[in-house]
């Protein structure tokens, strides 16, 4: 199912389908936001006669390289790495690494094409990259993550730089990972250079909240659009899917604001606590022992487990997708809205195929995407940069401030963006063309670049 555009927006996406075969989600990526596109171009001919969205879709480089490394038997494994520094024009390339034995080229470079727009929304100084590896982290030992990342590094440090190109984490990538990486950095630059990777452990020029920032920031967009309907988290149940690092900070911050989130999931399944989620122990399970989400039951045994299960079949009041790309489609979107789901919230980059985006659109719920909703994590890993560069750091409270704030205002920008371009509560479009005017703009003003 796809939405008409303009014959020239069309011509623009077929040429890039063709240049860019079989990268069926960066193609999805593209399609979304040119969808949105068309009004901006009738207001700002200049944007289309200087061919700014052709230029936006081409990455400025992509990097592929091989990771050759040996596990705890001595045996030789070889994986791809990847880093698409896709624009430069707000600032230094920014964006995570991804650990998945799905990553392939198409995969990087979505994402990378959506870290463009959701970096521009924050109003900091970054543009959009993305990276990683079809490495698969589960079940490796400490030495052989350690030995991956080392390789990894061995070959990416080359492109890096506080001013050039500086990566964080994503799926598969936390504080353990950053670490072998920013150690292995230093070793071969012999350079001390804080602000090359975000994300970092506290006793070594790590932020706080940078930990909580994803979870916590998509909260408080999903409140910043109750408020709108003069409503709040107080007395809301809600659903989180997934059980990582975006996943645990959204429990605990709607937690904190008085929901209740009675379903979490991995990949192999579904845990479902009346209750509500015990996420004390979900930290325990994910965090310490890095086991499956099925352990939930060993402590909670009236809670259910749904092996494979949909957790979107749940009726709830808020849903926040926080696990990977494309897993909430058409039929899970019409579920929500009939159960009487007031509004979603993505804490994952894409979660929602473009079938339920256009589900949730027509329904008139609250749906925020995830280029606005998931901003609050890249956000703070610029406030991590800042306090690198003047070698400081900030209390958590001001940095949560902080955050907080960054979000109401990209919320406000959304909102404001959808209403001046004719669709009133739109944030799809909204985020878009907000994020592509900032940087439309920077890349006018800087010539043929
Ligand atoms: P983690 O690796 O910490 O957790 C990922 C979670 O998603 C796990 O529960 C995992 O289950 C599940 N998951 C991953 N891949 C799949 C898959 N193919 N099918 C089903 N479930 C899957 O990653 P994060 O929490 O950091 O990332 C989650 C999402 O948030 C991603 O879309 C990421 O791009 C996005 N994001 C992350 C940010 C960050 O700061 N970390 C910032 C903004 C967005 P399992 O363990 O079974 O694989
Ligand atoms: O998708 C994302 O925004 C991230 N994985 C975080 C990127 C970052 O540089 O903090």
């Amino acid at each position: 199912m796809s939405t008409q555009m303009s014959e020239r927006l069309e011509n623009v996406y077929q040429e890039i389908i063709k240049r860019n075969p079989g990268e069926v989600e960066f193609h999805q990526a593209v399609r979304e936001v040119l969808e949105s596109l068309g009004p901006v171009l009738v207001k700002y001919p200049e944007l289309a006669e200087q061919k700014i969205i052709e230029r936006i879709a081409e990455p400025e480089r992509q990097i592929i390289f091989r990771v050759p490394w040996q596990d705890d038997k001595g045996e030789i494994h070889i994986n791809r790495g990847f880093r698409v520094e896709f624009n430069s024009s707000l600032g230094p390339y920014k964006g995570g690494l991804r650990f998945h034995p799905s990553v392939y080229l198409g995969i990087i470079k979505f994402l990378g094409f959506e870290q463009i727009f959701k970096n521009a929304l924050t109003g900091l100084p970054i543009g959009g990259a993305k990276g990683g590896s079809d490495f698969d982290p589960k079940g490796k030992s400490d030495n052989e993550i350690m030995r991956f990342c080392q390789s990894f590094m061995t070959e990416l440090y080359r492109h890096l730089g506080e001013y050039t190109d500086v990566p964080a984490g994503d799926i598969g990538v936390g504080g353990r990972e950053i670490g072998y990486m920013f150690g292995q950095y230093k070793r071969i630059t012999n350079r001390y250079e804080s602000g090359v990777l975000t994300g970092k452990g506290l006793h070594y020029g790590g932020s706080l909240v940078r930990t909580e920032a994803t979870g916590y920031g998509a909260v408080y967009f999903v409140s910043e659009m109750l408020r709108t309907k003069k409503q709040s988290f107080g007395g809301k149940t809600c659903i989180v899917s997934g059980s990582g690092n975006v996943a645990i900070y959204t429990i605990e911050k709607i937690h904190e604001l008085g929901g209740k989130v009675i379903a979490c999931s991995d990949s192999n399944g579904v845990i479902i606590d009346k209750k509500g989620i015990d996420l004390d122990f979900v930290k325990q399970i994910k965090e310490v022992e890095r086991r499956r989400i099925k352990a939930y039951t060993e402590k909670h045994s009236d809670a259910i487990y749904q092996p494979g299960g949909k957790i979107w079949d749940i009726p709830c009041d808020v849903a926040m997708p926080c696990a990977t790309q494309n897993e909430l489609n058409g039929k899970d979107a019409e579920k929500l809205v009939k159960n009487g789901c007031v509004a979603v919230g993505e804490g994952a980059n894409m979660p929602t195929t473009p079938e339920g985006i256009r589900v949730f659109l027509e329904s008139g719920i609250l749906y925020g995407p995830g280029k606005a909703t998931n901003a609050g994590g890249v956000a703070t890993s610029a406030l991590e940069m800042q306090q690198n560069a003047s070698r400081d750091s900030w209390t958590f409270e001001y940095t949560e401030k902080r955050l907080a704030k960054i979000m109401s205002n990209i919320h406000e920008l959304c909102f404001e963006t959808a209403e001046e371009f004719g669709t009133p509560g739109n944030y799809v479009n909204g985020a878009n063309i907000a994020g592509f005017m900032n940087v439309g703009q920077a890349m006018l003003s800087m010539g043929l670049i």
